[in-house]
């Protein structure tokens, strides 16, 4: 199934006068507070973000798993998933791939299709959080951190694989998540197994091509339920110092406990220059997965504001950032879940590129909370959807990108080219 212009035109045709009041509307009213419409518009569509090759398909839980049919059965197939979502949207420009679910057969045919839809590869992620089949050691017990040198070695030489295969995709980037850890205390030593880590990260960082990042992920628990090894940020953070310039810490949204403040966490690293990526998703209690903006989407323009504020004084010279959805479907279409999510982390980027940022500091030195908190909750609740649509469809995309996946029946479409037993290959 592919999407084509003449569909898209004719979606936006029906839905542009609507459109254009709404635009006129907003455009008149942020003018009067000084800003530019056509400006933000222009910042929206440059945000590309990046889907993670296994979210395509039905997540689940260690309980189930329901299929929606019509899932990806191969790493082409999940590329062409994605290529809809950015002819929808404009905004999905990227693919993250996971090995070994994603090792491309043919990587120039791979390359030829990710650039017929206009996308590029993002960080690719290693995986030593479970076995494959033809593995010599296990991972039971931990990768890096793991107490037997060979294990360790078997770890080290997956990532490098990993690194060789994106740099032949384009990737410039990978990104390592462990879940090593212990699930009991008295398990590991908990200092033994974070300088192991440390070392063996090192190892990696030594064969990352110049102009490549790395990516520390972190998690506080699960899979392993007492301690995991890089547990929180600060953990990462002096991984990713220890190892180098081109290290980064990665923060994903639902790798933290109930009430974190995460838009702190990302002031901090980025006034250290070390906030390399973001996966985003939203929870109620854990690493729930869910889409993101569903449960919080206020503390998502925090963190927004944080970033944009980052970006906007970056003194450390942070990095651009490597943005990507990591989010599960257990209910929703999966494809109909991105582009809800793909909305939510632009809105929040509009929003937070709507603060008046004057006015909040001149609050901020007057010790005025009361004042702040307007400043902020003004941008909040602006409505500023004319500005996405008018960036999607300056871009080429729909107005309505989840209407218009809705009456194309692109689902449909997909089960009777795919199956409805099809099931989405890595997970
Ligand atoms: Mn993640």
């Amino acid at each position: 199934m592919r999407i084509n212009a003449t569909q898209i035109a004719d979606h936006n045709k029906r839905r542009l006068e609507t459109h254009r009041d709404n635009y006129g509307h907003l455009q008149e009213q942020l003018s009067k507070k000084g800003l530019s419409a056509d400006a933000i518009t222009r910042q929206l569509q440059e945000l590309q973000i990046a889907i993670p090759s296994w979210a395509l398909g039905a997540g689940g839980t260690r309980f189930g798993r329901f299929s929606v049919g019509g899932e990806p059965g191969s790493l082409e197939q999940k590329i062409d998933d994605v290529g809809l979502l950015h002819a929808l949207t404009r905004s999905a420009g990227a693919v993250s791939l996971h090995i070994p679910w994603d090792i491309p057969e043919n990587v120039q045919a791979i390359r030829e299709r990710a650039a017929a839809h206009g996308i590029a590869f993002d960080a690719v992620n290693s995986n030593t959080f479970q076995d494959q089949a033809e593995q010599e050691h296990s991972y039971k017990y931990g990768s890096l951190c793991h107490v037997d040198g060979t294990v360790r070695e078997q770890a080290i030489r997956h990532n490098l694989e990993v690194i060789r295969i994106g740099s032949q995709l384009g990737s410039k980037s990978i990104t390592v998540w462990l879940a090593d850890g212990a699930s009991f205390p008295g398990q590991n030593n908990l200092r033994g197994a974070l300088q192991r880590t440390l070392d063996s990260l090192k190892t990696i960082y030594r064969h990352l091509p110049e102009d490549w990042k790395m990516y520390v992920e972190y998690k506080p628990y699960e899979p392993n339920f007492y301690s995991t090894v890089i547990q929180d940020w600060g953990t990462s953070y002096l991984l990713a110092t220890e190892c180098g310039d081109k290290a980064y810490t990665l923060v994903d949204l639902g790798h933290h406990l109930p009430n974190t403040n995460i838009e702190q966490i990302v002031a901090t690293l980025m006034m250290k220059g070390k906030l390399g990526g973001f996966h985003f998703n939203d929870s109620k209690y854990g690493d729930d997965d869910l889409t993101v903006g569903c449960i919080k989407p206020y503390q998502l323009f925090l963190i927004f504001n944080e970033l944009v504020y980052g970006m906007q004084n970056n003194t450390a010279n942070n990095p651009a950032l490597a943005w990507m959805i990591d989010a599960s479907h257990n209910v929703k279409d999966p494809l109909e879940d991105l582009i809800q999510s793909l909305e939510a982390i632009r809105l929040a980027y509009a929003q937070a590129l709507l603060v008046d940022n004057q006015a909040l500091e001149e609050a901020q030195a007057g010790n005025d909370a009361t004042r702040a908190q307007e400043i902020l909750q003004d941008a909040f609740r602006t409505d500023v959807r004319p500005l996405l649509r008018e960036a999607r469809l300056q871009s080429g995309g729909g107005l309505e990108p989840l209407a218009l996946y809705r009456n194309l029946e692109v689902r449909k479409n997909l089960i009777r080219e795919r199956g409805a037993k099809t099931v989405a290959t890595g997970l």
